[in-house]
């Protein structure tokens, strides 16, 4: 270390955060003269933004290294949260913000000739994530940092995010996502952290000299791991949390041998393939396709993450045992389940610990968190697949499934059935590694994501584990938003107004302040300065659609939105129904009654897996649809369908703020909680709902006169999907009268939609007929209360008022205290 003679030299000139607009002028400049080779006679919006964000990287870089300076001095229990998705979007705007340094920024470059709004366009979205569970990691890492906990991430530095989406005559387009084109300011990399990491090879045994039993695993294929950490930036206090993102590399550039042989192609191909594996995000959300690449992927990000977190915990020289006293993990999902068998790994081959004390520590450590309880989703490994590429790690498993199986025979000595229900092996050909149930024994805490989905994953799908290990082993955390990007970066003008009545900012940290507004809701100047900010967002939205799918729209009109990726469990062909029977119940209206009806535009916007069939032909549906209805000057302004193409966190920001109602209209049980639910509200609009997922919280916050829920119940679904499968069940009169339209050719080539039609006619696994008629009345009660201007605003600001419950820190809080056993440090 530094001898203390030459540490005066380093305080005297150790780099300080810059303070004033002028500071931050004098870095700006520098970088874009040093950093960048530039000048002012050649610095254009994307060089300035490069430039401002320099300048602003440093300013978390000297914050980030105090925190983690502090952390290892305080050198308390961190928690690990690893998730194979984190679903950014942008970070200047949110860098800004949490740093305070908005309004000088924001002034410094204007007197340097810019615009901060354009400079903030200027940024690629880190699209590191697929949906829901990718962009709940990053609500959760800005609420770890905000609310002061050592944390860190650990993800993919995926090379491409998830795919860009062109709509080309009604359908899909997938093109890659490369979002790192220019350099990314907002990760450092950190070439000297490299990390082996091996697949395939093969197991041995032998017995060392003091008669022990030692395992090796060797002769793989070794690749290297390369660390890239980006900042993240509490608000309101100076932690400056890490999230590390791993990208592989080869261990050689290339073979000699083979070079010298003149075998240059295969040289190097090697190398390529090293470079795959983290070279792209898989783009299914809920769903499970085994690709071998994926599992690479897997153990890749996992065996990194712990060698790191192992090798930090060494440093302190306790004793093993004091492992989970140090490190929480928390697993996102199943896809990190690895990790649980890599640490057991650790622990016996590689330090010598016994088995049982390491399984100890590795239950202690780990907590994992279920999203989903769609069997399409649940992730299962083909044991052969398994075996070949982590010979030892399936050896580990089988221990793990025997020790736990014994457990389970014990308890339950006559329930022969139960054995196999349990396993962590299916007994199918081939044989299949059942991930979750590996999470669930590998783990101390099991939660759900939501109320209802905590209690169907005990009563469902994990039942038989709630009889083994008890109740208490699973809990649930509903899920929350981070109101610093959902509300303040998307909605300033929301955020100034509500401010003006609570006093300060402070629910930016403390989301129940809100509840300071509720006594204006019927207060007419308060509520008309509501209305005028959700117009102000309308008509952003409505620019956007301009450029984007070149219509104008009315701002008067409701506007009712479905954003979020397309899957038929979510029933974006139930809304796009719908509007169909609109369309028809407006062409036969006569000229009085369309006087009387309310304008809608008509909204959506998600992704579709690139290989499910459905979803694409639902995006095409709802295109064919827009074509037909905007260009039918029968309408006019009462009905208006867009599809916005390629939906992501930096759309979201413009379109969550401008809506009326949102539809979250999943069947009943198949939502696990929903996060977009939380972030219309939180913005003034309402939902039209199903009574599923977070949806019932909602409700329960905001009372159930302002939110629109409709349709059947989750305990009723089992019985109709019964009905359906066993006896002739009429369809719904109206969704008929849509589907003759649909084949007789209104909205082009009914061959198109003979499967998505039959989806419904058929078993109708989710419910679209079964609903119909509840969701058309809900929709009337949405066109009737949405007339009466009055109570529909004091509605919307009653249920802000009432979303505090809804933010992450709050979510944070309860698995800091119930799972992880963590306690915040305070930056002074
Ligand atoms: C999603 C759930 O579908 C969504 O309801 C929830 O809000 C979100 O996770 C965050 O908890 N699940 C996924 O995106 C997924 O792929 C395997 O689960």
């Amino acid at each position: 270390s530094i001898p203390s003679e030459s540490r005066q030299v380093w305080q005297k000139f150790g780099v300080k955060e810059f303070g004033g607009k002028e500071e931050f002028q004098q870095e700006f400049i520098r970088h874009v003269e040093t950093t960048l080779a530039r000048s002012m006679y050649n610095c254009d919006d994307l060089a300035a933004y490069q430039a401002a964000s320099q300048a602003i990287r440093d300013r978390l870089i000297v914050a980030w290294n105090k925190t983690q300076q502090k952390h290892t001095t305080k050198d308390r229990k961190r928690v690990y949260y690893l998730s194979l998705e984190f679903l950014m979007g942008r970070a200047m705007d949110n860098a800004m913000l949490n740093a305070g340094i908005k309004d000088i920024t924001k002034s410094g470059v204007a007197d340097l000739g810019f615009k901060i709004e354009d400079l903030l366009e200027q940024e690629p979205d880190a699209a590191l994530g697929n949906g829901g569970l990718g962009r709940l990691a990053a609500c959760f890492i800005d609420s770890i940092a905000s609310t002061n906990y050592p944390g860190w991430g650990y993800g993919l530095r995926y090379q491409y995010g998830i795919f860009k989406q062109r709509i080309v005559d009604g359908y899909q387009v997938e093109s890659p996502d490369y979002w790192l084109t220019f350099s990314n300011p907002w990760e450092i990399p950190r070439y000297e952290i490299q990390i082996d990491i091996m697949f395939y090879g093969y197991t041995r045994k032998y017995t060392n000299d003091d008669g022990k039993v030692v395992h090796v695993w060797e002769g793989g294929e070794q690749v290297q791991a390369v660390a890239y950490d980006v900042p993240v930036p509490g608000y309101g206090t100076e932690t400056t949390n890490n999230l590390r993102l791993w990208a592989s590399k080869p261990t050689r550039e290339f073979d000699f041998e083979k070079f010298n042989a003149g075998d240059y192609e295969s040289s190097v191909r090697e190398s390529q393939k090293a470079e795959t594996i983290s070279a792209v995000l898989y783009p299914n959300d809920n769903f499970y396709s085994g690709k071998e690449l994926r599992l690479k992927q897997q153990y890749f990000w996992v065996a990194a993450s712990l060698n790191d977190i192992v090798r930090r915990f060494k440093k302190t020289h306790r004793p093993w045992k004091e492992f989970p006293d140090q490190v929480a993990i928390q697993l996102n999902d199943t896809h990190p389940t690895l990790a649980v068998v890599e640490l057991q790994r650790i622990l016996i081959d590689m330090e010598g610990v016994e088995w049982d004390a390491a399984w100890n520590i590795v239950t202690n450590t780990f907590g994992y968190t279920n999203h989903t309880v769609l069997p399409e989703a649940l992730e299962k490994w083909p044991v052969p697949l398994f075996t070949n590429l982590l010979p030892r790690h399936m050896e580990i498993i089988y221990e793990i499934n025997l020790f736990f199986l014994q457990k389970v025979e014990k308890m339950f000595p006559k329930e022969r059935d139960l054995l196999g229900r349990v396993s962590i092996i299916e007994e199918s050909s081939p044989q299949q590694v059942r991930m979750a149930y590996l999470a669930i024994i590998g783990s101390h805490k099991v939660n759900g994501v939501a109320e209802l989905h905590s209690e169907l994953i005990k009563t469902t799908i994990f039942k038989d584990f709630v009889t083994i290990y008890g109740p208490d082993k699973f809990m649930n955390v509903t899920n929350g938003i981070t109101p610093r990007r959902w509300l303040h970066q998307a909605n300033p003008k929301l955020c100034d107004l509500i401010a003006s009545k609570v006093g300060s900012y402070d629910f930016l940290k403390d989301l129940n302040l809100l509840k300071k507004i509720e006594p204006f809701a019927h207060d007419p100047k308060f509520q008309d300065e509501w209305v005028t900010i959700k117009k102000f967002n309308k008509a952003r939205l409505a620019a956007h659609i301009k450029q984007s799918n070149g219509y104008d729209v009315n701002v008067n009109a409701l506007f009712d939105v479905q954003v979020k990726r397309i899957h038929e469990y979510k029933r974006q062909q139930m809304n796009i129904f719908g509007v169909i029977h609109r369309y028809l119940s407006i062409k036969a209206m006569t000229e009085e009654e369309k006087k009387e009806a309310t304008p809608r535009v008509c909204i959506f916007g998600g992704k579709s897996a690139p290989g499910y069939y459905m979803a694409k032909t639902i995006i095409k549906l709802i295109n064919a649809v827009s074509e037909v209805v905007n260009a039918d000057t029968d309408v006019g302004d009462l009905l208006k369908v867009f599809f916005i193409a390629d939906y992501n966190v930096s759309k979201a920001e413009i379109i969550v703020p401008a809506s009326d109602i949102s539809q979250h209209i999943s069947t009943a049980g198949t939502e696990a909680s929903g996060t977009s639910n939380m972030k219309f509200v939180l913005n003034g609009g309402l939902i039209l709902g199903t009574v599923d997922g977070a949806n019932i919280e909602i409700t329960r916050e905001v009372g159930e006169n302002n939110i629109f829920l409709f349709g059947h119940l989750a305990e009723s679904v089992e019985d109709l999907r019964h009905k359906h499968r066993f006896s002739d069940v009429p369809l719904d009169p109206n969704l008929e009268k849509v589907f003759n339209a649909i084949e007789i050719g209104t909205f082009g080539d009914p061959n198109i939609y003979v499967s998505l039609i039959s989806s419904v006619t058929g078993s109708d696994y989710y419910l679209v007929s079964d609903d119909f008629q509840s969701y058309l009345d809900a929709q009337k009660l949405v066109d009737q209360d949405f007339k009466n201007k009055d109570t529909w605003v004091s509605r919307s600001i009653t249920a802000v008022a009432n979303m505090g419950f809804f933010s992450s820190d709050r979510a944070i809080d309860e698995y800091a205290e119930s799972i992880w056993n963590i306690e915040p440090i305070a930056m002074d």
